[in-house]
């Protein structure tokens, strides 16, 4: 980075580099505030947890003390009273003043997403994790901001290839940063079942012993998986545990001969193929597992939803699938909590409480819309738009390119609220960016995948249509690059993007 470029990214980021793009944004002229070795953060009662983790971000870079206090005042203030109405649940307003900057929300979860509008505010080397020099200087500004969609997700399977907690963890830090509030974990499938079930021990110690191409795979003990639950929860983040099925198991079906409809458990599958494994419909000893796993799960997943899969049941007939959902959807009611599965559940007419996850490569689907149409509530995954899994171009090193390719502009420029036929904005929950695994490996490929992408699709969930413009938003997106550098994140460089 040349010196004057170093100089540039010292000096305040410009308004225009908030990612996702914040509802309303005035410049305040002759108001910037520089936070200083002498600037105190100060929060309302409960809204502490939320200035801690703005305060360790800063400490690092800065090597400041920002001491945290439960009061109001000069410098970084988090406040719960004061904030328009019009910010709802999840917004904020934030005003940037020569004397500090005040973020007034109703909501703790608006606060947290005032405070990472901040970080955006502040020279990229904020996000560094040792001492940079300042100056730290915020431009003046006066933000006020909330979310178009309830439900801005991000999704990793850690079924195909397993990852630890601490990679888990380093993933919630990054979206967090984009106010992603929803991270699905895809904890079953063929070639691995990641989560202990204390009734069935065998899920793990067998379903979890391997992983496409044969490694050792791994599991989340349940204080593991809690753990992780917290740190996203501290961040605004609200886990989904999926369990695939009636397809999608045979590491269930290999962990536990009962299982399957023959009385044989299959072996363990450590390739890439889809669709060849099935629950068995016809056995009660099926909905007894299931009862125990959803029940277990439920009791170590404070969020509304679970996730039952019901994706590629290519070997289970149409019959079996529907009797098969209408005996498992109140499983996860009784449960307490509310079910999402893959699209293929709309053909069962399933309660309007489930939401259909829409994964389809074309502009409709009729049993999607007919459940839109009875009020149930679509989330938007198009696979050649939000797979992140998709190769950017042919020369990509990893992922799949079945959906097509998916460069940035492509991942950006679709509207949520009107891309499926008769799915209106009103029946469209939110947006959320798989990343399938069966080609990646390591953090650094999650991040390759994820990065410059999933930040496009957490504006989609979050702003307003009205901003969206592909022009502006590769200018934002641009502002990125150097903070991903500051922060270690592995993003592909897109040759559509004017990366600093
Ligand atoms: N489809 C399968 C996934 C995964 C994916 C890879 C869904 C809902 C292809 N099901 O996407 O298990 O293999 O892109």
């Amino acid at each position: 980075m040349t010196s004057a470029a170093t100089q540039a990214q010292a000096a305040a980021a410009p308004i225009d580099s908030v990612i996702p793009a914040p509802v309303s944004v005035t410049a305040v002229p002759n108001a910037n505030y520089t936070v200083t070795s002498s600037t105190q953060i100060r929060a309302a009662a409960g809204a502490t947890g939320v200035a801690d983790l703005l305060a360790g971000v800063l400490r690092r870079s800065t090597g400041f003390a920002l001491p945290v206090s439960q009061s109001t005042g000069d410098g970084i203030s988090l406040q719960l009273s004061g904030a328009d109405p019009q910010v709802g649940t999840e917004g904020y307003q934030l005003d940037v003043s020569t004397t500090g900057v005040l973020i007034k929300a109703a909501t703790v979860a608006g606060l947290f997403n005032g405070t990472q509008t901040l970080r955006h505010l502040l020279p990229a080397k904020i996000e560094s994790s040792t001492v940079q020099s300042g100056p730290w200087t915020v431009p003046g500004a006066r933000i006020l901001d909330y979310p178009r969609f309830a439900y801005r997700g991000a999704m990793l399977d850690v079924a195909r290839h397993f990852f630890t907690p601490d990679i888990v963890k380093r993933y919630i830090d990054e979206i967090a940063l984009y106010k992603v509030n929803y991270l699905h974990l895809h904890l079953a499938d063929d070639q691995g079942w990641r989560i202990v079930i204390d009734s069935w021990p065998r899920l793990a110690t067998v379903g979890g012993s391997t992983q496409v191409g044969g490694g050792a795979g791994g599991f989340y003990t349940k204080a593991q998986y809690s753990d992780i639950v917290s740190y996203a929860a501290a961040r605004n983040i609200t886990v989904i545990p999926e369990i695939d099925m009636p397809g999608h198991t045979n590491a269930a079906l290999a962990s536990y001969a009962e299982l399957n409809c023959n009385g044989v458990a299959p072996p363990l599958y450590t390739g890439t193929d889809v669709g060849f494994s099935s629950f068995c419909v016809s056995k009660a000893v099926t909905y007894q597992f299931i009862d125990d796993v959803v029940r277990e799960l439920a009791a170590i997943t404070p969020g509304p939803y679970i996730h039952i899969g019901g994706d590629e049941a290519q070997s289970t007939s149409d019959a079996d699938y529907k009797t098969f959902m209408n005996k498992v959807l109140p499983i996860v009611t009784k449960y307490g909590k509310q079910a999402i599965g893959w699209h293929e559940v709309a053909k069962v007419n399933p309660p309007t409480s489930v939401t259909p996850q829409f994964w389809g490569t074309g502009r409709s689907d009729s049993a999607v819309a007919s459940a839109a149409g009875r009020g149930n509530k679509i989330l938007m995954s198009p696979a050649n738009k939000a797979y992140l899994d998709m190769k950017y171009t042919s020369s990509t090193p990893i992922g799949q390119d079945w959906a097509g390719k998916i460069e940035v502009k492509t991942g950006y420029d679709w509207n949520p609220g009107a891309y499926v036929t008769n799915v209106g904005e009103a029946a469209v929950r939110g947006v959320e960016g798989p990343l399938w695994t069966e080609t990646v490996k390591t953090r650094q490929d999650i991040e390759f995948l994820a990065f410059p992408r999933l930040p496009g699709l957490a504006e989609l969930g979050w702003s307003p249509w009205s901003k969206h413009n592909w022009d502006a938003y590769k200018q934002r997106l641009a502002a990125q690059g150097p903070r991903w550098q500051a922060m270690g994140v592995n993003f592909y460089r897109s040759t559509q993007v004017s990366w600093p």
